[in-house]
């Protein structure tokens, strides 16, 4: 198949409540759909999904435009392409910026599924069609709105609450979660707020029996995860360090981390999301999906993605109005029981609802043959 065309919606989509993590407030989220057309008019779709702010990863959304522009796209004009792994290897010429090559790598997978009269997940081995699901909460010092508003996650059958922690707002609201919701699946992310200094402090967290704390320390570190995790009996998982199949080795072979918190955009696409999920099968090391506050397009891929049965770990795909008034696909995703459908329509099974995208974003073209 042979790229014609790509076109972009640009849109902003108010969050719900504003969400705050160890590093910053987030009110509004910023992302790109990518569009791609075939020789034939087959349709794929990515999204671009990094922050504005370079406060989570170096990637940002405008970095990822300007590479999408003059170094990605160019490389797919007049390339025939087989299948969407020789997508990865053309790209290995442009250095990192994951979250840029991750857009227009899965919109190539979408479409090519969808060029086969497939669904996403037919590419995939051992799937299931609903996937139990997670939360991620936001910091808030007001613990009895904290408290609140993880009781109405609860009862809307989330399996699994994720804290966002930094120094100064740690035992406490775990405390007061774990009095509340003795038995309740609770893991912490602290998006590298700690250094190895606060090693004794961290190591209090064991006695509130978490199922892992996510990216205690810097993006870069491997060797002070592996000396604080020899000390902790609570899983470490690893988020940020991850974006190759690489960092996995290097975690798992110095003992960072028990577990890998996999955001496909953070790995620049499926093909190597896939060998990370071979390589964590391989060794047992627990995977599980996470989130960039995806749309109902990136939250399509990551349902398809986690069909695959070795995300038994409830991963951060919510429910469209988790943190969305209004989704840009015709059927919001809901949770029932504490799990989504995977969508069943062909590639990652979404439609855009077109007057919802147009009052949230703008639209234009990128690259026409
Ligand atoms: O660290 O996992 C993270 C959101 C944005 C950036 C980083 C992270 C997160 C989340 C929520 O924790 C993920 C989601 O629900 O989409
Ligand atoms: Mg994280």
């Amino acid at each position: 198949m042979k790229i014609h065309r790509i076109d972009c919606y640009r849109v902003r989509l108010p969050l719900r409540i504003p969400f705050e993590t160890s590093y910053g407030r987030l009110a509004e989220k910023a992302f790109d759909l990518v569009l791609v057309t075939d020789e034939l008019g087959n349709q794929g779709i990515g999204e671009l999904v990094p922050f504005e702010q370079p406060d989570y990863i170096e990637e940002t959304i405008d970095i990822a435009r300007i590479i999408l522009q003059k170094h990605l796209i160019p490389l797919l004009d007049n390339v025939d392409i087989q299948h969407p792994k020789e997508v990865a290897l053309l790209f290995n010429e442009v250095k990192g910026n994951h979250m840029a090559k991750s857009s227009l790598e899965t919109a190539i997978w979408d479409l090519y599924a969808k060029r086969n009269g497939k669904s996403l997940k037919e590419y995939f081995t051992d799937t299931r069609t609903q996937i139990p699901v997670g939360v991620s909460v936001g910091i808030q010092t007001d613990l009895t709105k904290l408290l609140d508003q993880i009781t109405k996650y609860v009862a809307l059958g989330y399996q699994r609450i994720k804290l966002k922690i930094r120094p100064g707002y740690d035992l406490k609201p775990i405390d007061a979660i774990r009095n509340k919701f003795p038995d309740i699946l609770l893991m912490v992310d602290a998006n590298s707020a700690y250094t190895i200094s606060d090693s004794s402090h961290l190591k209090q967290l064991d006695a509130y029996d978490l199922a892992m704390i996510e990216q205690p320390f810097a993006a870069n570190d491997f060797l002070d995860h592996a000396q604080l995790q020899k000390e902790l009996k609570t899983d470490i998982c690893l988020d940020e360090n991850i974006r190759t199949l690489k960092d996995c080795e290097l975690a798992f072979s110095l003992g960072s981390c028990r577990s890998i918190n996999l955001k496909i955009p953070r790995v620049g696409g499926l093909t190597e999301a896939m060998k990370i999920v071979e390589f964590c099968k391989e060794k047992e090391l627990l995977v599980w999906l996470g989130g960039m506050f995806e749309s109902g397009v990136g939250r399509a891929l990551n349902l398809q993605f986690a069909s695959q049965k070795i995300f038994t770990f409830p991963g951060d795909i919510s429910a469209s109005d988790r943190y969305y008034y209004e989704d840009i696909i015709t059927e919001p995703f809901e949770i029932r029981k504490g799990e989504i459908n995977v969508p069943d329509g062909l590639g990652i099974g979404v439609l855009l609802a077109q007057e919802t995208l147009l009052k949230y974003g703008t639209y234009n073209s990128l690259f026409v043959k």
